[in-house]
């Protein structure tokens, strides 16, 4: 058998089948709790610190309090790394509320569990990038910023789970929330972009959606390219005679959408700015100016 990955639990490496917290702990009990999912590509964790920082404020957006400077959570990262030997990962850092008692009441629990993942991941299917993928508008409504607002990156992910179901269930490959006043949101686990007469539009924040890390590069990028970036209130009619549409995300990267709702998008293949920015965004993953090198 191949030696087993190791997971980092609160100071200590697990093999992985050995890797397990209290069914006390509130991010089971309560979804009380934070995490990243981070991308390791040829030996640079990309964006490790914009990835840590993220994860500093959506602790401070639930008031826990993480007993760890930034500097050592981004070395356990790095650390777990090395231990499994990886140049190629998926990171899944977690900081739960802790064990606790019953009830809800974070007083309850005295300290934050942590934990650091590096698995292997299984690249998307070629064909999703070459090809495209369908998506559905749902009933889901992305959670408001007055509720669980998925600005903060918590352990919350039900509205999420909803709505990948309702895609499931109707044949579609991902699901695109509408914010509650109708406005395009975002996927499931990725940010949406839409092109229209050579323009990219995304929505602005207030929509709720997460401030992704890999949206963040796309503008940036597009910018770099001369493109004009724009951020507004998208509506499913604009999303449906968009020319282009695309999902950011650490897991799906740039992915083209081909298809919404059974409505082509453009001429149903993956955009020409869609497929620049595919194309620049691969480059630049591996580059250790936009990351941090696992291994010296
Ligand atoms: N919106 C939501 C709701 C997300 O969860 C994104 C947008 C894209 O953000 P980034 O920063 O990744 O560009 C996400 C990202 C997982 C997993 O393990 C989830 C995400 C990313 C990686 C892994 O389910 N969500």
């Amino acid at each position: 058998m191949d030696k087993e990955l190791l997971v980092y639990i609160d100071g200590e490496y697990y093999p992985k089948t050995k890797a397990k917290i209290s069914v006390y702990d509130h991010g089971l009990l309560y979804g009380d709790g934070v995490f990243e999912g981070i991308r390791a590509y040829n030996g640079v964790v990309f964006k490790l610190k914009e990835h840590i920082d993220r994860l500093y404020r959506s602790a401070h957006a639930i008031m826990l309090q993480i007993p760890l400077t930034k500097e050592q959570m981004a070395n356990i990262v790095l650390e777990t790394l090395r231990k499994n030997q990886l140049k190629d990962s998926y990171i899944r850092l977690v900081v739960t509320r802790g064990y606790g008692d019953l009830g809800l009441d974070p007083r309850k629990c005295s300290k934050p569990t942590i934990i650091v993942i590096t698995d292997t991941i299984s690249l998307h299917k070629n064909e999703s990038k070459e090809k495209g993928i369908t998506a559905m508008l749902t009933w889901v409504k992305r959670d408001p910023v007055d509720a669980t607002s998925h600005e903060i990156k918590s352990l919350n992910y039900l509205n999420s789970v909803l709505a990948k179901i309702e895609a499931n269930i109707s044949g579609a490959d991902d699901a695109i929330c509408l914010d509650k006043n109708g406005f395009v949101c975002e996927g499931v686990a990725e940010n949406i972009f839409i092109v229209k007469n050579g323009k990219i539009y995304t929505p602005p924040s207030y929509t709720g959606a997460l401030p992704g890390i890999t949206a963040e590069t796309i503008k940036e990028l597009a910018k770099q390219l001369g493109y004009e970036v724009i951020e507004k209130n998208i509506t499913p009619y604009e999303i449906f005679t968009a020319d282009e549409v695309f999902f950011t995300g650490t897991a799906a990267e740039v992915v083209p959408v081909r298809e919404i709702n059974k409505r082509q998008i453009g001429d149903g293949k993956p955009g020409k700015i869609t497929k620049r920015l595919m194309e620049e965004f691969l480059k630049i993953v591996q580059d250790p100016r936009h990351g941090t090198p696992i291994y010296g």
